[in-house]
């Protein structure tokens, strides 16, 4: 299987650093930009002062909060790292990624506690085929074996985690790691290389056994290897690394190394162990079904709009080639020409003049293309390589300028935004012309607004977005109206008679007359019709009245002072008079919520539904999601502003939710003032 003899694979790299929330990744792209020499040393990340975590925002919530992309060189390659954010808010910023890169590096660390989400990005990476190693971070601090720890962590991978080094301990401590290929000692160095040395004699023993469980592995699928172990005959180190390169590639394992990105330990390790195994582009390429008629094919990453204007965006090249001033075509035969190529380290760029297969590089100025596009240098582009699943948005907030100006600025900027970030969506709420902005968290949303506020310089007011209550009547009544107004000249003069009537909930509005004699002539009955309309956008609990029927029964008018006007004015005053009679009634909407949480949780989960006036209709397995359930229930649209949040606090940050409206309710009582109240409509 695989490719062993094919040896090393040569050429440009791209890795994708994805795991955990805080377990490291920053850190550990810090420590391998400073091992091959990017960097003069290793910033911690409480210095805010990494290559990665550069923005003002990442660093005012010492969390990454977008993909970083920085190339550096080892050993003659040109290799790309780019650093995922963890938080699950971010999550959408590693899947254009994923989509074109060659690995997944994950970092884990020993912790029950982000097991959780250490499985969404391991199911998500055997969804996509991308092939991935585990660097098991914090060995520093690690309590716990690593065997026992990759027993916790096994069930989140479909395939075996292979342990490729075991921890050497001193009184405890880890010092330095024993490789199982290479059959040595290194002896950590804080922040430089390793020193290596002999298996020392009394770890001989544990070598072996581990170094004989991870062969046993590699035979799963390698007869040679097999047969070699069971007639114990010590297998040829080159045949062992062209296996562990060949089962990474496949992804029938998930290569695990150890260190600490912190003291920079194990890191050397980890480079040569992606420069020997991680695919190459062509390799990737045919993954991915790319097409390969000698056209240049590009994988669209990220898009960035830099402060001094230009747009970037962030691209693989999986074959072929890029000039500067290149012509490149969009899926439909639209296209767009690049103007500067450039290497990309964190925040900075360095111009280049072209770039080859397999060189992530930033292409500038391609206006009309967006994040996660496939282009090529043929006329008509291809077939998209990716298509990507947007979660639906669980949190919202409204957002205004706190000045007036700035309107059209707002808008504009977050257009930007919304390039920047695909998980970004945006409504405008009509009824209370709010513009909402969507997204995956609190986190997420409070990070928008400190860009618009920082980047763009907008201030602005962010709040929960109104919830659309509407209103509706309980009582039928008959209604005169009259408008008569006598002020000099033309009088004002119309007269009708309404029966108001609650409709069944969902009905909306009817209107019907039942003149007879033209007691109000044919011409005035539309205008009744719109002076009813007009009354119903706010009624007397300041909503939009819905679930109504109106009929005009009666009226008179007059030969010479009626009018349009004035038969919209006599509707309006009848339904204004008739309400009061009506008893009218508050409606909130009520969504149809399914949560999805890990089945542990499930209980806690339909404990917290209730108490957010939710009703359970349900809960199931969650289908093709082993270990997870769907919780299905009923809860207004009020109580669903911040469930996420506890959702999220109940399961490790896993659970989520999607919601549709399903049906309007009555609301009463307390909760129904405090409704008139916040909307500041109440009479
Ligand atoms: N003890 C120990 N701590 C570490 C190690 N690596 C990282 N840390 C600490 O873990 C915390 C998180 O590190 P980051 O590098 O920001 O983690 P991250 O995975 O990039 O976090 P997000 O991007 O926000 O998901 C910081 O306090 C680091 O100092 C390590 O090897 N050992
Ligand atoms: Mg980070």
């Amino acid at each position: 299987m695989g490719n062993r003899a094919g040896g090393r694979r040569t050429g440009p790299k791209c890795i994708a650093i994805v795991g955990p929330f805080s377990s490291g990744k920053t850190t550990l792209l810090e420590a391998i930009l400073a091992r091959t020499g990017a960097i003069p040393r290793q910033n911690p990340i409480s210095s805010g002062n990494t290559v990665s975590d550069h923005s003002p925002e990442a660093r005012a919530h010492a969390m990454s909060v977008e993909a970083t992309f920085a190339t550096t060189d080892f050993m003659g390659e040109s290799l790309t790292f780019v650093d995922c954010p963890g938080s699950i808010e971010f999550a959408f910023e590693a899947e254009p990624v994923l989509a074109a890169c060659d690995l997944a590096l994950v970092v884990a660390e020993a912790d029950q506690k982000k097991v959780p989400a250490l499985q969404l990005i391991m199911r998500r990476l055997d969804e996509l085929g991308v092939p991935r190693i585990l660097f098991l971070n914090k060995i520093d601090k690690a309590e716990v074996g690593v065997r026992e720890t990759l027993k916790m962590l096994q069930p989140t991978s479909r395939t075996p985690l292979l342990l490729r080094q075991i921890p050497l301990r001193k009184e405890g401590i880890v010092v330095g790691s024993i490789d199982l290929a290479l059959e040595r000692a290194y002896i950590y160095r804080e922040y430089s290389e390793s020193e290596i040395a002999e298996i020392p004699s009394d770890e001989k023993a544990r070598e072996i056994e581990a170094r004989f469980s991870m062969l046993e592995r590699l035979a799963d699928h390698d007869d040679a290897l097999m047969e070699q172990l069971l007639e114990e005959i010590e297998p040829p180190k080159d045949a062992v690394f062209d296996d562990l390169a060949a089962d990474l590639r496949s992804g029938a394992v998930t290569p695990v190394l150890i260190g600490s990105a912190e003291k920079g330990n194990g890191v050397l390790r980890l480079l040569k162990t992606i420069r020997h195994d991680a695919p190459d582009v062509e390799t990737t390429r045919q993954r991915l079904g790319a097409p390969n008629s000698g056209q240049t094919v590009v994988q669209v990453m990220k898009t960035i709009h830099t402060p001094h204007g230009g747009k970037l965006s962030v691209s693989r090249i999986l074959s072929g080639s890029v000039a500067d001033g290149a012509e490149l075509f969009l899926p439909g035969g639209a296209s767009a020409k690049v103007s500067g190529i450039y290497r990309m380290f964190g925040k900075d760029q360095a111009k280049q003049a072209s770039a080859a297969a397999g060189e992530t590089v930033a292409l500038g100025k391609l206006d009309s293309v967006r994040t996660g596009q496939t282009l090529t240098t043929s006329k008509g582009g291809t077939q998209p390589l990716a298509t990507f699943k947007m979660p639906d948005p669980v949190f919202a907030f409204s957002v205004r300028p706190k000045e007036r100006k700035d309107d059209v600025r707002m808008s504009a900027a977050i257009q930007r935004l919304a390039e920047e970030d695909p998980s970004l969506s945006l409504r405008h709420q009509q009824d209370s012309s709010e513009t909402v902005l969507m997204g995956h968290g609190e986190m997420h949303l409070r990070v928008t607004v400190e860009r618009l506020e920082g980047k763009y310089q907008i201030p602005v007011e962010a709040k929960p977005p109104a919830v659309p209550y509407r209103e509706t009547i309980r009582k039928a009544t008959q209604q005169r109206g009259r408008h008569k107004k006598q002020s000099g000249g033309h009088g004002q003069f119309g007269d009708v008679v309404l029966d108001i009537k609650p409709l069944p909930r969902g009905t909306g509005f009817e209107f019907t007359d039942t003149i007879t004699g033209g007691v109000v002539p044919k011409t005035y009955i539309p205008s009744v019709e719109a002076g009813v309309r007009d009354f119903l956008r706010s009624g007397p609990l300041g909503f939009p009245i819905v679930d109504i029927a109106v009929n005009l029964a009666d009226g008179s008018y007059h030969t010479v002072d009626s009018s349009d006007m004035a038969f919209q004015m006599a509707a309006k005053l009848a339904m204004r008079e008739g309400m009061t009679a009506c008893s009218p009634v508050l409606l909130e909407p009520i969504m149809k919520v399914e949560i999805f949480t890990p089945s542990e949780a499930t209980a806690r989960i339909t404990g917290i539904v209730p108490q957010r006036r939710g009703q359970i209709l349900g809960y199931d397995a969650r289908p093709g999601w082993p270990g997870w359930d769907v919780v299905e229930a009923t809860m207004p649209q009020a109580e669903i502003g911040d469930l996420i949040i506890e959702l999220r606090s109940a399961t490790a940050g896993v659970a989520s939710y999607r919601a549709s409206f399903d049906h309007m309710a009555e609301l009463t009582g307390r909760l129904a003032d405090e409704a008139m109240n916040a909307s500041g409509k109440a009479a």
